[in-house]
């Protein structure tokens, strides 16, 4: 780091997260844009979502109230990946004709989805392959997304890295669909697919959901408990009794193992702190209630080992000023979790 950097100054447009002087060299926390929403069913723009996060991010400040100089992590986010938001163009307008199809009852064309699939499957093996390097090289990780689908090549792996680990996941929906539209790796089956694909998961804990359908409610039964869902209206009605959010969030922290992957879909938050997001949902978790949740998670002795945060919009400043904080906070409590600061 540069001697001369002031953690109180202004931000510099460096080009980096919140301006932070690293390279990816020096980082211990290397951020990786992966900009792709070829399956997005409702509101798009979350391709441009690590761009606007970036942008936004030069307005923060760096005191962390929860984590001591937290600037000295060494946090660098990556150029979002031209290819892939190439890649991401075509898929979609190839994902918008066939949804056009389905809903307007004109049948389902094969060719369409096999197309978008093979696209989603690079995409996956692209993210594994940037992930993988970054880990062999002592890297820490946080995927920036892009739609909630990107994550999966990262969890394969941080497999081959750490036998068992768990998940946090934030999000309004389960994202626990047998494929969507046709889609195998729609952003709505991402965790259908790790379950499914990685067996070193031990454990995912869903927090915020308020969005699902019987399919989810059924695959999350048939799980064995190896799923465990704290449901937006469970937990409002707990509050409402007179429940501490403290124990609740305690007792779904302790349901997981002793490394944990954070999972954030920004749609877990209320819908006025994501307006522009893929699939937003009314209710949800306040950024308070989320970060309390995470430092739990942090405090309660286990490591934070990776995070993704997805579904971020771009059409306004605003959803990249939260979707930065969120990051920060992130980067920041895992850095601590592993000894990083
Ligand atoms: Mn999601």
């Amino acid at each position: 780091m540069n001697n001369e950097f002031n953690p109180s100054g202004f931000a510099m447009k460096n080009g980096n997260f919140i301006g932070l002087p690293y390279t990816e060299e020096n980082a211990k926390i290397v951020l990786l844009p992966v900009p792709w929403e070829a399956t997005v069913s409702y509101a798009t723009g979350t391709a441009a979502g690590p761009e606007n996060i970036l942008d936004a991010s030069y307005q923060l400040d760096l005191f962390d109230a929860d984590v001591a100089d937290a600037y000295k992590i060494g946090i660098f986010m990556r150029p979002a990946d031209q290819h892939i938001l190439e890649l991401s163009n075509y898929t979609r307008e190839i994902a918008t004709m066939h949804i056009d199809n389905l809903e307007n009852g004109k049948g389902f064309v094969q060719d369409f989805v096999d197309k978008v699939n093979a696209n989603s499957v690079k995409v996956n093996n692209w993210v594994k392959e940037q992930c993988t390097e970054l880990l062999n090289k002592g890297k820490v990780i946080g995927l920036i997304g892009g739609e909630h689908s990107t994550p999966l090549g990262y969890l394969h792996a941080l497999a081959d890295k750490y036998e068992d680990f768990g998940i946090l996941q934030i999000d309004a929906h389960c994202d626990l669909r047998n494929a969507y539209e046709g889609f195998t790796y729609s952003h709505a089956s991402i965790f259908y697919n790790a379950m499914e694909e990685v067996k070193n998961i031990s454990k995912l804990v869903q927090v915020g959901i308020r969005d699902y359908c019987e399919e989810e409610v059924d695959y999350i039964k048939n799980s064995n408990g190896r799923i465990e869902v704290l449901y937006d209206h469970a937990m409002n009605e707990a509050l409402f009794v007179g429940e501490t959010y403290q124990s609740i969030c305690k007792s779904y922290v302790d349901k997981l193992p002793k490394n944990v992957y954070v999972s954030f879909d920004i749609d877990g938050l209320w819908p006025n702190l994501c307006p522009n997001t893929g699939t937003p949902v009314a209710g949800g978790l306040s950024l308070p209630q989320a970060f309390f949740l995470l430092k739990t998670l942090a405090e309660s002795g286990r490591k934070i080992i990776g995070f993704d945060l997805c579904e971020v919009g771009s059409a306004d400043e605003w959803d990249g000023n939260v979707g930065a904080r969120v990051v920060y906070k992130l980067a920041n409590l895992m850095g601590k979790t592993l000894g990083l600061v």
